[in-house]
């Protein structure tokens, strides 16, 4: 039997065949119905999406509840009912012991919209807690809070995917999305056989910077700078469009005096690149017809990540671009739900349909379908690494929260000054994990509750476009283990919680329909039918009744979503990576991905087709020469946070300066610095000062710089 459904990883959603043989499942990508704007055509997967089928049947599945004994150590095996009793026996108590909020709840980008949904729900009704937030906070929290000054709205990309193919100058500032998002990068072939040029800055050299007609390569954490400096240019060369400026935007009279002083030779200071190459940057930029600006990890990553989103959206509505066909700002999501992930109520400050839950009319309308008072829902909670950091915490301002519940997850491994999390974690009352495998988190917790997979269950996720998709459940369920919809339902109803509280997919999209209805996340026109006949839907799509509404592909053709209509330029100004080298830590160190594998790999490294070689330090030839290091020999790296030691990988592709570690396996967020951004709250991870040394000479006898937290 053949299932359609979609990839259970990145942000691109490709779509695939599942088929049924017996116990097991092959995948087949899927050749889609003729769409022309489906970034998902042709049956393109990359390697993840081939071989995920594999953690069907897997050893290391959990299939049964477990408790551990923190006292004697180790786990045994317990029922659900015995499980679920027992976490709404200790929620109950510490909430009567110390409030509401001292229960947290912690989500997933990669949960279905439906799951997303009831946990921020099942937060503010059945725990009354205001202590919800999400891994999405470390995703592209930055470029949301952009979007969301400068358009009035936040979607990742205002068109689809495919539009890339169309437009003449691509620039890609932090993203290889030729290994993260691989299908991808057939639109930016195709876009170059067409005569269109691609610019891609990233310090690394990397696979997308193959492709490219320029690649910039900037010190880490200085994009905000290189920004300025081409706004700058494009300014003084007269490339503004000044009738789109008047018409359609405000502020820019206060950002086009802000840049005066950005000349290149001050731009190259700060950011080691040359003024001749910003020259040719910005010359490509004033001579597009057509020009698109997308910012992925690398850009946003940052402390200054929002105000350096801002930048670039300053570029882009210089030119004219939003709301242009092929042109525009945009930001290439990163998990499956990244989007949905963060419109329906799991971020600390939303609530469903992308409503601000300190607004009283957003409050009333999602108490109203509820069924609950307005006033009983909580304000605003602690952001993803705010929260983790007051964990278990005493203090006169008041406690941190004393359990944690984590859905979709795996903290210890991607959690920024990681061994301080695994600290805050060991410090709770009650840890209770969700997950289909014993994660490095999970085997932290006094509860792990084993859930069904992406094949197992239905659900809807929207993809970095804004389209709304259905992944269709393909095969039941290992026995033993049930939907993370059923732990929220089952929860609930022990707690005795007000409304009601579905375990169907469906149901639980009907009921986010009515409660995203009017918000500017509006899927109320949407239904599993259309979206299964349709190939997807974009939102914004309100309920208009007969005639239904076809959806939103594209955002901005009229107007911009702030009252006015109007997009806002946004001054902002160049404050630079919380950590400089320094005389201890001479090198920056930046943080990211491989092909190969899918975040804290807790899915792809037990994917036995998948290469797992362990972490690596990408470095120089030049760096490794000073240290005496050759490909392959053990390295230790250090910064202010810690230490880890991996072998190094000499590369002439990356900057002289900087060392790369992957952050798949543990060890890389030992390393990476905790600063956050100040209005998205977005951690560093992007850049930090660290110290590449050989393993030899750190484990001499008497180690100048021991092994461990150093902080
Ligand atoms: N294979 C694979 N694919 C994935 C994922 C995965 O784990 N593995 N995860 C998915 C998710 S959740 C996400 S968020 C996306 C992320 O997708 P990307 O943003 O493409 O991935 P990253 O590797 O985190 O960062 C991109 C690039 O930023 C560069 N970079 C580092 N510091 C800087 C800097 O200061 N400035 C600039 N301009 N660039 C810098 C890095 O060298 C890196 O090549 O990928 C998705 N797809
Ligand atoms: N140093 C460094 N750190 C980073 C980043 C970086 O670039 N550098 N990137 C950050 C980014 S962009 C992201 S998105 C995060 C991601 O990091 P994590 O939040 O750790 O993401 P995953 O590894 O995808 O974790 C998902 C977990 O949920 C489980 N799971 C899968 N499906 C389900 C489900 O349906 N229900 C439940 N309950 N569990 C499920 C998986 O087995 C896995 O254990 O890492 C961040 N950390
Ligand atoms: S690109 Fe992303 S969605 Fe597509 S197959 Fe690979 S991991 Fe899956
Ligand atoms: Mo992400």
């Amino acid at each position: 039997m053949a299932t359609a459904t979609h990839c259970p990883y990145c942000s691109l959603q490709c779509g695939m065949t599942l088929t049924r043989q017996g116990r097991s499942l092959e995948v087949d990508a899927r050749a889609m119905p003729a769409n022309p704007h489906s970034p998902i055509t042709e049956g393109a997967l990359c390697r993840k999406g081939w071989t995920a089928a594999g953690l069907r049947g897997h050893r290391e599945r959990i299939t049964t509840p477990m408790l551990r004994d923190r006292d004697v150590g180790g786990w045994r095996a317990a029922s659900w009912d015995e499980a679920l009793d027992l976490i709404a026996d200790r929620l109950r108590a510490l909430r009567e012991a110390h409030g509401p909020d001292t229960n947290a709840v912690f989500g997933g980008g990669g949960l279905t919209t439906e799951k997303a949904y009831q946990l921020g729900k099942f937060t503010r009704v059945a725990l009354g807690s205001s202590q919800i937030d999400y891994n999405g906070r470390w995703c592209m929290s930055s470029a949301a809070t952009a979007g969301n000054r400068a358009f009035g709205l936040d979607r990742g990309l205002p068109f689809p995917l495919a539009d890339i193919e169309g437009t003449d100058v691509l620039v890609l500032v932090g993203s290889n999305l030729a290994e993260t998002m691989p299908p991808a990068a057939r639109h930016l072939d195709r876009l170059r056989e067409r005569g269109g040029r691609v610019v891609v800055i990233d310090p690394r050299h990397t696979a997308t910077a193959e492709r490219a007609d320029l690649a910039i390569q900037p010190v880490p954490g200085t994009d905000l700078a290189l920004a300025l400096g081409v706004l700058h240019l494009l300014d003084a060369r007269g490339a503004v469009a000044e009738e789109y400026v008047a018409a359609r935007t405000t502020g820019w009279d206060d950002v086009r005096a802000s840049v005066a002083g950005w000349w290149p030779e001050r731009v190259e200071r700060v950011t080691g690149v040359e003024a001749t190459v910003l020259r040719e940057l910005a010359d490509l930029l004033a001579g597009a017809d057509r020009a698109m600006i997308l910012t992925a990890r690398g850009a946003e990553q940052q402390r200054q990540g929002t105000a350096t989103v801002l930048a670039w959206i300053n570029v882009a509505l210089a030119l004219g671009l939003p709301g242009k066909e092929y042109a525009g700002y945009g930001c290439l999501t990163g998990q499956g739900n990244g989007q949905g992930g963060r419109e329906h109520g799991q971020k600390a400050d939303q609530l469903p349909g992308y409503r601000m839950i300190e607004d009283p009319a957003a409050r009333a309308h999602v108490a109203g379908v509820w069924g609950v008072d307005p006033d009983s829902l909580p304000g605003k909670g602690r952001s993803a690494y705010e929260l983790l950091d007051a964990l278990g915490t005493r203090s006169e301002d008041g406690d941190g929260p004393r359990s944690l519940l984590v859905f979709g997850s795996n903290i210890v491994v991607s959690a920024p000054r990681a061994e301080h999390v695994t600290e805050r974690l060991e410090a709770l009352d009650l840890l209770v994990v969700c997950d289909l495998v014993m994660s490095e988190t999970a085997a932290l917790a006094d509860v792990v509750l084993p859930v069904t997979q992406w094949a197992e269950e239905s659900g809807t996720m929207t993809n970095l476009e804004g389209r709304v998709i259905l992944r269709e459940r393909a095969i039941t369920p290992p026995e033993g283990v049930r939907s993370d919809l059923d732990v929220i339902a089952g929860l609930a109803t022990r707690l005795g919680a007000p409304s009601t509280w579905s375990t169907e997919p469906e149901e639980i999209f009907t009921e986010l329909r009515a409660a995203s209805a009017g918000g500017l996340a509006d899927y109320s026109g949407i239904t599993y039918d259309r979206i299964r006949a349709e190939d997807g839907v974009f939102w914004p799509c309100p309920d208009t009744g007969a005639e239904a509404h076809p959806g939103t592909p594209r955002l901005f053709g009229e107007r911009f979503a702030h009252p006015d209509g109007r997009a806002r330029f946004k001054t902002v100004e160049y404050v630079g990576p919380a950590e400089e080298p320094s005389a201890d830590y001479p090198v920056h160190l930046t943080t990211g991905r491989v092909l190969g594998q899918y975040q804290s790999g807790a899915q792809t490294r037990r994917i036995k087709e998948l290469p797992d070689d362990g972490p690596f330090v990408e470095l120089h030839p030049l760096l490794a020469d000073r240290i005496g290091a050759v490909d392959g020999e053990a390295l230790i790296v250090t910064t202010r946070r810690g230490t880890m030691r991996a072998p190094a990988r000499v590369v002439r592709t990356i900057r002289p300066d900087t060392v790369f570690v992957p952050f798949h396996w543990v060890g890389a967020n030992r390393l990476t610095n905790d600063a956050l951004d100040p209005s998205s709250r977005m951690p560093e991870f992007k850049v930090c000062a660290a110290r590449v040394e050989l393993a030899v000479e750190v484990a001499a006898p008497a180690p100048a710089q021991p092994v461990g937290a150093t902080r």
